[in-house]
């Protein structure tokens, strides 16, 4: 495969290029290393892996700490649902750099009822059907983005739905490494028959175990279905218990089998008093077992700062006891805008709390006595009581039946609304059928009894080996289906989309290639359902396409309502007319700061002419806000309003190196008036070859300012560090002239 520069987009023409003829990489999933006390800068980290190849940081790595961007030890996963697969890969690299490593693909709404494999690779709603097109070309994107990062991707989607099976013995094909597999899913929730789907469960999880594929149970769908939350914790470790026990029993590795934990509660309801004590009691039950901990996202609304908060609460507590696997359900859940930007910033948030809670448990201590303990005590004791009630009526299907299952009662209480299925109803019922006493299947992988034996002793333990091999040990066999459907298929998603691939057109983009879309974030001053109208009318003043209000908060019911509004735009930018200036050059805070120790700097500075303007100047001088003080500089200020022959003689009384000069006033061009009066001054009085003069303001243009004499004008947005690499690098200018 093409390998790309980092600097380079991925090519989706280049993936789907010959892509009957990829076989994935590898099998299987991977975990993180824990690297036990690791040093990177400076800095000793307890619970964190190996770090990346190439990787982006959090905005404050970036900014201050030369992109530090140390990897938590817990995988992170980020799932994706733009519903156009191709597009999926950009945001996958994206998440990877970001620090992701378990990449899910969220299924398109009603897949779980397509009784078999579906091709191609039609668009999906909410997600990405899920085809072994698709399936094949992300995978094959992962293998180069995971070198390019240089850690392992896991890939994962869904094993659930009427064609479960199907699905798993494609994903143990196509090197998918994680998957959802749970039959109570089915069960509750999609309403397929429960006799087929632990059927199916068992066939698809003895696939999964061949294919060495992570397995995440399904658990965490009564936290968000129930009607509160927190009532179904006795329930939810019954939940674990019955796919747990029944995955190992058909063969899969504990450490494969993954609990899918929510934090059941979040704020403002005392979260912590709840989702600890849960917390803890589920490992105490599974300890064996791998926790994946997902977000809550029962009480999640479109405010992106609550659902940070709730997911920032939530990965508190997988650090105080465990998480093998940190999911990042997004702000949009509760928006339903499955953008780029909320992946990343998803990503960068279990990353930042993750690694800012480094060593918590080497300092603070669960306590043994009181609340805690009881309480994780009171937990197991109703969970063990709900699964020896459910024994006692007959069994799971009994229990499911009778409605056992959400319950919005705390079990042992029970409130009669649970979800009620039939043993003989649902989707896919009778369709179990008693296997004849010569069943025989000549594949890897299958669960129950096959009869080899009376065609092949030899291949009882194998019994593809009468065929040749299945499709596992021969991939050759598999049977590659490309685009049926000649309108929608990725080709002609391509092509719409042609003019923005490799050319100099842009526009902006949330989750498809020039899909158009922005967001504008207004605050009027007005009453909710006003200012919701009228954010309307504001974007299509701004000409936005298909205005549609996205979040409202209430910041005072009469003073300020805060509305986001998304909408499109229908024009692009051609990026060869724009004219960029040129970037100034920044030297590094340790590097500024040796060169001023071994030659130390003064300067003079002061607001020239009649202008009583301070704070522009103060920003550049002071330590408090990165000004040049800040790298050692000696600075001589000589407050506002300052005559420009003050500032010369000055100068020249403390043996300066440079005049700074502020001026904001500009009629009649008196900024650049006094530019060149100081220049004459110096000439003047002999010192101009040994000077560095540099002024600024914020109706400064840096040629203009040049031309009139000076060394250098630093216009609006300048800052400390700017002014001061240019101080040192004109002084070492100057002395290598002189
Ligand atoms: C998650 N954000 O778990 P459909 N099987 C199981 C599931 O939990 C789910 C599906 C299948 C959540 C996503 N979970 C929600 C055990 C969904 C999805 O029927 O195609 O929607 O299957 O990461």
């Amino acid at each position: 495969m093409k390998k790309y520069d980092i600097n380079e987009k991925m090519d989706v023409r280049e993936i789907l290029n010959d892509l009957e003829n990829y076989r994935p990489k590898r099998r299987g999933w991977v975990w993180r290393e824990k690297k036990d006390q690791f040093e990177m800068s400076d800095h000793i980290y307890s619970d964190c892996s190996e770090p990346l190849n190439n990787s982006i940081g959090i905005p404050a790595a970036v900014q201050y700490f030369d992109n530090l961007d140390p990897q938590p030890q817990e995988t992170i996963t980020t799932e994706i649902a733009s519903g156009r697969f191709e597009d999926d890969i950009r945001r996958m690299r994206m998440a990877a750099w970001h620090g992701a490593d378990h990449l899910m693909v969220i299924r398109t709404a009603g897949q779980s009822h397509y009784d078999g494999l579906i091709e191609g690779s039609p668009q999906g709603i909410g997600g990405i059907p899920v085809t072994r097109k698709q399936v094949r070309a992300q995978r094959k994107a992962l293998d180069f983005i995971e070198e390019e990062v240089g850690r392992p991707i896991n890939y994962h989607s869904y094993v659930s739905g009427v064609a479960g099976p199907d699905i798993a013995v494609m994903f143990a094909e196509e090197g998918v490494n994680g998957a959802h597999q749970d039959p109570q899913y089915n069960v509750l929730y999609r309403n397929i028959n429960m006799v087929r789907s632990f059927v199916d469960a068992a066939e698809s999880k003895k696939v999964m175990a061949w294919a060495d594929i992570a397995q995440i149970d399904g658990a965490h769908n009564a936290n968000a279905t129930a009607r509160d939350a927190w009532k179904v914790m006795p329930e939810l470790m019954v939940q674990h218990a019955i796919n747990s026990i029944f995955s190992y029993k058909v063969g899969m590795k504990k450490e494969n089998i993954c609990l899918s934990t929510v934090p059941p509660s979040a704020a403002p309801v005392p979260c912590t008093k709840y989702d600890l004590p849960y917390a803890v009691a589920l490992r105490d039950l599974f300890d064996e077992y791998k926790m994946r901990a997902q977000q809550n996202t029962k009480y999640i609304t479109s405010s992106s700062r609550e659902a940070t908060v709730t997911h920032v609460l939530n990965m508190m507590i997988s650090k105080l006891t465990r998480a093998d696997i940190q999911s990042t359900i997004t702000p949009d859940e509760g928006r339903n805008v499955p953008w780029h930007m909320n992946n990343i910033e998803a990503c960068d948030t279990a990353k930042q709390t993750l690694v800012g809670l480094d060593g918590l448990l080497e300092m603070v201590e669960l306590k043994q006595e009181g609340y805690l303990p009881e309480k994780v005590r009171e937990l197991k004791e109703r969970a063990v009581l709900y699964l020896e009630e459910l024994i006692e009526v007959g069994g799971y299907f009994e229990a499911v039946e009778k409605g056992f299952f959400v319950d919005s009662g705390m079990y042992p209480e029970r409130n009669g609304d649970g979800i009620g299925r039939k043993i003989n109803g649902g989707v896919g019922v009778g369709t179990v059928y008693k296997r004849d006493n010569d069943y025989m299947a000549p594949v890897t992988a299958h669960f129950g009894n096959n009869n080899v034996a009376q065609y092949d002793k030899n291949a009882v333990d194998n019994p593809s080996i009468l065929i040749d091999g299945c499709t596992f040990e021969k991939p050759e066999k598999i049977i590659y289906i490309d685009e049926l459907d000649e309108n929608d298929n990725v080709n002609t998603r391509l092509d719409e989309s042609e003019k923005y691939r490799n050319s100099n057109l842009v526009k902006p983009e949330v989750e498809w290639l020039a899909d158009g879309t922005v967001v504008v974030e207004l605050c009027l001053p007005t009453s909710k359902r006003v200012a919701e109208f009228a954010a309307i009318e504001f974007a299509k003043k701004m000409n936005l396409k298909d205005p549609e209000v996205i979040h409202v908060e209430v910041l005072h019911p009469a003073e300020g309502i805060r509305v986001q509004v998304k909408g499109k735009v229908d024009f692009d930018v051609d990026i060869s007319k724009l004219e960029i200036p040129q970037e100034p050059e920044v030297w590094s805070f340790e590097e500024l700061w040796e060169e001023i120790e071994q030659h130390p700097m003064k300067v003079v500075a002061a607001t020239v002419g009649e202008d009583e303007h301070s704070v522009g100047l103060r920003e550049i001088i002071d330590i408090k806000h990165g000004g040049i003080e800040k790298f050692g500089i000696e600075v001589e200020y000589l407050g506002t309003s300052c005559p420009v022959e003050k500032l010369v003689d000055a100068a020249i009384e403390v043996n300066a190196d440079a005049i700074l000069a502020s001026t904001i006033i500009s009629h009649d061009d008196i900024h650049y008036k006094n530019m060149r009066k100081i220049h004459e001054l110096c000439i003047e009085k002999g010192i101009r070859d040994r000077i560095i003069i540099a002024c600024g303001g914020t109706q400064v243009t840096p040629e203009i300012a040049v031309q009139n004499g000076i060394d250098a004008g630093f216009g609006r947005g300048s800052k400390g560090i700017h002014v001061a690499t240019f101080l040192v690098k004109k002084r070492k200018e100057m002395q290598n002239e002189n």
